[in-house]
């Protein structure tokens, strides 16, 4: 590591007062080039103890940059992980305040929930399905902490891979019961279909992303729970809403899920 305990815990405060301030900043290997990869995930580790100490649940992982589409809309080359905080669960239906976010999008995601506990090293989308109770739709907010989505992978594992804000719902099913290479979908804004895809253009099958977390925490001593929910990454693009936009994501076979932006 580059960085030492008191930095790290400085750019955790930074980025976490961003987050919850809605207020955007320049990316923060600007000030601190050095920063290593593991320099990144324990900021993002301390945004997430400093949530836990303030009595939050940490109700999920996700997996991001997955897909050759968002790799290329930001100019990146591999996955990167985090996790999702009891505060960003949106209703199925609800509603996400633009006040409290700063230039939020949308990906159309498929969603994992585990059954058994996965561990890498060696983890593979055999063992994904093996420990999967159940798929279903979901859609994630991302929001970057960093000025007009400018950064670079490091900075943005440290900001807890732009997470913000998340729904699932439609209509779960048995991972053996869905094709999920090509399972179709499309991503609706205001009733308009403006993103579409299928299950194969994250990493050729979404339960990869996952086998690719699990081997992650793996070299971490870590692993991922049983019941644990997981967001695949985005299957398409990022679509940038506003205020009085409806976003819905309809999946082959597994029904639909929708939130409302005001
Ligand atoms: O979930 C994602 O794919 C987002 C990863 C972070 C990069 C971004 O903000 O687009
Ligand atoms: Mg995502």
């Amino acid at each position: 590591m580059k960085l030492d305990l008191d930095t790290i815990a400085a750019l955790a405060e930074h980025l976490e007062g961003c987050e919850l301030g809605a207020k955007d900043t320049p990316k923060i290997t600007d000030e601190y080039p050095e920063m290593d990869w593991d320099d990144a995930y324990a900021i993002q580790n301390e945004i997430r103890r400093r949530k836990i100490a303030r009595g939050q649940r940490i109700i999920g992982l996700k997996a991001g940059l997955t897909s050759h589409a968002k790799m290329k809309q930001m100019g990146v080359t591999t996955p990167v992980f985090g996790f999702m905080a009891d505060s960003y669960a949106v209703p199925e239906g609800g509603e996400c305040r633009m006040a409290e976010l700063i230039h939020p999008k949308v990906e159309p995601e498929i969603a994992f929930v585990t059954r058994a506990p996965l561990r890498g090293p060696g983890c593979h989308i055999g063992a994904v399905l093996a420990a999967t109770d159940f798929v279903l739709p979901g859609i994630e907010v991302i929001d970057s902490r960093y000025r007009d989505f400018k950064f670079d992978l490091k900075s943005v594992v440290a900001d807890n891979t732009s997470a913000s804000r998340f729904v699932v719902g439609g209509l779960p099913r048995p991972a053996a019961e869905v094709d999920l290479r090509t399972v179709g979908i499309v991503l609706e804004k205001n009733g308009e279909p403006v993103a579409f895809g299928a299950g194969a253009a994250v990493l050729g099958h979404p339960a990869a992303a996952i086998a690719m977390l699990a081997n992650h925490l793996g070299a971490r001593g870590e692993e991922i729970p049983a019941g644990t929910l997981i967001l695949s990454g985005g299957i398409t693009e990022a679509v940038a809403v506003k205020a009085g936009d409806s976003v819905t994501l309809r999946v082959q076979g597994m029904g639909s899920v929708g939130l409302r932006f005001a």
